[in-house]
């Protein structure tokens, strides 16, 4: 008996010092080890005369429960004030400069989009973006392409439901739609972006970059079409004479619509844009349709324009000479170091775009 309170007082004043976790541990040991002092009283239990045996082991269970509470609390605290003191050392302030020099790199189909975008403002173009997941209506519908058109088909589309009317983007086509539901003519807009069609292979991805414009004003006709993407190619590449034609072709959004090839040759191994006697497809393009223009609440006796699109991938992979699509979605970090773009070197027409 008297041996109990002595080892309760004894160690609850050892357990009111100033203890670290080891010292602790050492405590817990000696008292609830294997032949700790807690663990050798109730060895003792089975020695104990019957009629003290019960109030025995009762006061021995307060003891052990004490002690062990008063334990596991002072650990508990311990555990708690070290990983509060390990947060007030490893603390950052996220808003300081890095000091490594480790400089990321501008993909390039980022950085073609930013030269588009650039050479589109000079001449008056406003960015537009919009939502990847679009609604059958703005993607098909808006843009004269009813249910049964062929063109659905053609197009390869993620569907994102049963009832088909939530999907992947085809093009980025319903950003015109949006931006001529929500403003009033004229638009002069150009909309870069991520698209999507179920098709992949060398050179084709599920997932690929495309830009669209679109011109719509009074008295705007085919002419200002050729004048416009004449010269956006010839900043596009970076040369001051470019050949180009036009060839007849079919959109439903479009009448008339054509594509358009570019003239180019092979010198020494590598591709020259501008002149030679190959033709190289590189856009679509027309007049917009009477009945786009009334699924979007403009009247078609008052304002036309013109409408393109453009494929970002391949003209980025003509431009800086990359011969796999498959490359740039691969995220290879010595891919992006080699083809990347220096983040602080943002194209400029003036200065040169990508230089
Ligand atoms: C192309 C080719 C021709 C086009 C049409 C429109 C809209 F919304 F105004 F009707 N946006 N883009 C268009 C026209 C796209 O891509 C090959």
């Amino acid at each position: 008996m008297v041996n109990l309170k002595k080892i309760k007082d004894e160690f609850l004043l050892k357990l009111n010092e100033k203890l670290n976790l080891s010292e602790i541990n050492l405590i817990k040991t000696e008292l609830f080890g294997k032949n700790g002092l807690v663990s050798s009283e109730f060895k003792k239990i089975g020695t104990i005369p019957e009629q003290e045996r019960k109030k025995f082991a009762s006061d021995l269970n307060i003891v052990k429960d004490e002690l062990q509470e008063l334990i596991n609390s002072k650990i508990n605290e311990i555990e708690i004030s070290e990983i509060n003191e390990k947060l007030k050392k490893e603390k950052i302030d996220v808003t300081l400069p890095e000091r490594s020099f480790v400089q990321g790199k501008i993909h390039p189909v980022s950085q073609t989009i930013d030269e588009i975008s650039s050479i589109f403002s000079e001449i008056g173009f406003n960015v537009e973006e919009g939502p990847d997941v679009e609604n059958e209506y703005n993607n098909f519908t808006a843009l004269n392409t009813p249910d049964n058109h062929p063109a659905r088909d053609m197009h390869d589309t993620f569907y994102l439901d049963k009832n088909k009317e939530k999907l992947l983007r085809t093009h980025t086509s319903p950003v015109q739609i949006r931006t001529m539901k929500k403003d009033k003519p004229p638009f002069k807009i150009i909309a870069p972006g991520r698209t999507y069609r179920s098709d992949s292979d060398q050179t084709h991805s599920p997932m690929f970059h495309q830009v669209e414009g679109l011109h719509i004003d009074k008295d705007i006709n085919m002419s200002h079409l050729k004048g416009c993407l004449n010269y956006f190619i010839k900043e596009f590449f970076e040369v001051d004479k470019i050949k180009m034609r036009f060839r007849p072709s079919h959109f439903p959004f479009t009448e008339p619509s054509a594509e358009v090839d570019i003239g180019y040759e092979i010198k020494d191994g590598k591709i020259v844009i501008g002149e030679g006697d190959k033709w190289l497809e590189i856009l679509g393009c027309g007049m917009v349709h009477p009945n786009v223009l009334k699924n979007v609440k403009v009247n078609p006796e008052k304002y036309q324009g013109y409408a393109f699109g453009i494929g970002i991938d391949r003209l980025a992979m003509l431009k800086y000479g990359i011969n796999d699509l498959r490359s740039f979605f691969e995220c290879d970090y010595r891919w992006l170091n080699h083809f990347g773009f220096d983040p602080l070197d943002v194209p400029t027409n003036y200065r040169g775009l990508s230089r």
